[in-house]
């Protein structure tokens, strides 16, 4: 894996797209629908940190320094672990995964993302049998976020997967889309992607994660419990208690188009839900 324009990263101020990612396969989990264009991709954003409007984050996090970076992984592991930026980037090989992605608020998009496996942190850390949960922590700092007091969330950021959703295949890390290194407002350096899960589930700009054995809080849960539930699968036939979730925008698209129960990945994931009731446990 190779980092070409490097250099371009180290002067100040410059936002790092742009930076090539290079040496990513193909991944048979690829959707061939239409992809929504880079342009709308990197400026429609909600990374609350940077701002709560969807043009915020792409201005306000353009300074916003991910290199040096540092990721702790920890809790119920034999093998505790804090990895730097290029550690990160070689955990796994690296795969192009153009997924769904449906955001709570009824827009969706496809996006190519670039990054491995989540199970190759599960692999790295090993577990122990007390592991239950996954809990994501997202970095926060007041200095770098100068919107943060805007939020209105708690920060910061925090997410959460059981361990079996963590390691399903679908589940990544990613670290790129369109080819190139993430840009900030995306959730550089490293964030999750869950694409049969609600766009908050995927955490931005991660510096921790912790296995443990209690289910772990999530920022829009504990925001707004009514509304959001630890789950949170994409799910046409719960309605958020203001809105319905049957239908979705695409970006750039017109009319809407039907949401499909697990964003369409209920193949792959469906099976991670037998015998629960998921219009209770949503
Ligand atoms: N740290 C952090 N992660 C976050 C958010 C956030 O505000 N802060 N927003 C979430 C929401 S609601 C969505 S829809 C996606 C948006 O990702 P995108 O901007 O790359 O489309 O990021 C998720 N991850
Ligand atoms: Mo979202």
């Amino acid at each position: 894996m190779l980092l070409a324009g490097g250099l371009a990263s180290l002067i100040p101020g410059r936002a790092k797209a742009g930076v090539k990612l290079t040496g990513y396969s193909k991944s048979a989990f690829s959707t061939s629908e239409k992809q929504t264009p880079y342009e709308a991709v990197t400026t429609y954003n909600n990374f609350y940190e940077f701002g709560t409007n969807k043009d915020e984050p792409a201005v306000h996090a353009r300074d916003f320094k991910t290199n040096p970076w540092a990721l702790r992984i920890d809790g119920e592991v034999a093998k505790p672990v804090t990895l730097d930026l290029d550690r990160i980037l070689k955990l796994a090989p690296l795969e192009e995964r153009i997924y769904r992605f449906r955001c709570v608020e009824g827009w969706s998009m496809v996006v190519p993302w670039i990054g491995f496996p989540l199970s190759a942190v599960i692999n790295l850390a090993a577990p122990t049998s007390k592991a239950k949960f996954v809990a994501f922590e997202s970095y926060f700092s007041e200095k770098q976020m100068p919107r943060w007091r805007y939020a209105g969330i708690p920060l910061p950021y925090v997410e959460g997967l059981r361990m079996d959703e963590a390691a399903n295949p679908l589940a990544i890390l990613a670290v790129g889309l369109y080819g190139e290194v993430l840009p900030n407002q995306n959730g550089a350096p490293v964030r999750l992607i869950v694409p049969w899960k609600y766009g908050f589930k995927s955490i931005k700009s991660i510096v921790r994660i912790r296995f443990q054995e209690r289910m772990p809080p999530t920022t829009w849960n504990i925001s707004n419990p009514r509304e959001y539930g630890f789950y949170s699968n994409v799910n046409p036939e719960v309605d958020h208690p203001r809105w319905s979730q049957a239908k979705e925008r695409r970006l750039g698209e017109f009319f809407k188009r039907d949401t499909l129960k697990f964003n369409g990945y209920g193949e792959q994931v469906a099976q991670l839900y037998a015998g629960m009731n998921l219009k209770r446990d949503y």
